[in-house]
């Protein structure tokens, strides 16, 4: 397992690289360029800034998260096919410096979602929660506004402004767009991507929409087991796989986050991993608790077998963490709280380890 944590890149991450190389156990960076805008083609000289920079500080630089996906992909608008061209042309760029993962997701409109970013839990740390009954009184406006004031003045992935001044028209173009069009359009994506990941060597990685189900009416697609094993029917190859996300699969106390980790780590799809644990507070209403097992309502012993017993050599970050011990910064993207994290299951990798090689 390639221990890895989300890094924003110089000028947008708070937390430098030194930092991160100091935790036990961290091997690499899943980095972005921050500076660009879904549908801009990333240039080499961009990317080899930053692979310089990552390496330069003894990390690994092998997955970029995220290269996002134009919106006018998801609706299916004739200008798509420049922007799946321009999609390529990153991936070329990309690969040429050893790039070999690449994440992204296929979330209308918003990319995850909350209604509070720093909800306190009983001992004073934060942490981001959502309450589907807070929901129902906001529009898609309200949450953008809310969620740009509780961000601390720091860019959140996925609510990039840029990216949401369209907001009302794009509103209403996905009013005529149903789970089905929306794999339709999916699937042409992954046709017109999916060849050329396999000619230059990198992995698609899809993360799973959060939380696992509607909001707004819009049509989320990748939110269980089932919706999976659709997605991977809808292109066949080992390089149409996923970020498996073990929070937002499991925001669905349905899902059984562990079985989905092996049965997808099994058919080759385990691309890359976030994993992190989530607190049930009611129904449809859940916080983001430290990542030890007793702390929430997931297994993580059972997700750190499951990826040794499939994919050992996946590329894992910490997801989300909790404010502690004073920190501010980025909600979600903390360093304190993600450390722990990280040599949480660091631990309990070499523990399934350890009693795999001795049975
Ligand atoms: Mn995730």
């Amino acid at each position: 397992m390639k221990m890895s944590f989300r890094w924003y890149g110089e000028g947008y991450d708070p937390i430098p690289l030194q930092y991160i190389k100091q935790i036990p156990g961290m091997t690499g960076v899943f980095g972005v360029l921050s500076q660009y805008q879904a549908g801009e083609v990333w240039e080499e000289a961009e990317i080899k800034k930053l692979v310089d920079q990552v390496r330069g500080a003894g990390l690994e630089l092998e997955v970029i998260e995220s290269v996002n996906v134009h919106e006018d992909i998801k609706m299916g608008l004739s200008t798509r096919d420049q922007y799946i061209e321009n999609y390529n042309k990153s991936l070329e760029n990309l690969a040429k410096y050893g790039i070999k993962t690449v994440i992204y997701n296929f979330m209308p409109v918003f990319d995850w979602l909350r209604t509070e970013l720093a909800y306190e839990h009983e001992d004073g740390a934060t942490a981001l929660y959502y309450n589907d009954a807070d929901i129902q009184g906001m529009t898609p406006r309200d949450i953008v506004e809310n969620t740009a004031k509780e961000s601390g003045g720091l860019t959140l992935p996925g609510w990039e402004p840029e990216r949401l001044e369209r907001l009302d028209e794009v509103m209403k173009i996905y009013q005529d767009i149903d789970h089905a069009k929306l794999r339709d359009n999916f699937r042409y994506f992954l046709e017109g991507v999916i060849p050329t990941a396999e000619k230059v060597g990198i992995k698609m990685a899809c993360h799973p929409d959060d939380p696992a189900w509607d909001l707004f009416g819009l049509p989320r697609i990748y939110t269980s087991r089932d919706d999976m094993d659709i997605i991977a029917n809808l292109y066949d190859s080992t390089y149409n796989g996923f970020c498996i996300c073990s929070g937002s699969l499991g925001s669905n106390p349905a899902n059984d986050v562990p079985a989905i980790f092996r049965e997808f780590g099994e058919r080759g799809l385990m691309n890359a991993a976030h994993v992190r644990n989530v607190k049930y507070l009611g129904d449809r209403i859940f916080t983001e608790a430290p990542h030890p097992s007793d702390t929430g309502n997931l297994d993580m012993f059972a997700v750190m077998e499951a990826i040794y017993d499939t994919n050992p050599d996946v590329a894992v970050r910490p997801d989300h963490g909790r404010m502690i011990w004073g920190e501010t910064g980025r909600p979600g993207y903390p360093l304190y709280d993600r450390a722990l994290g990280a040599t949480y299951l660091v631990g309990l990798f070499e523990a399934v380890t350890k009693m795999k090689e001795r049975a």
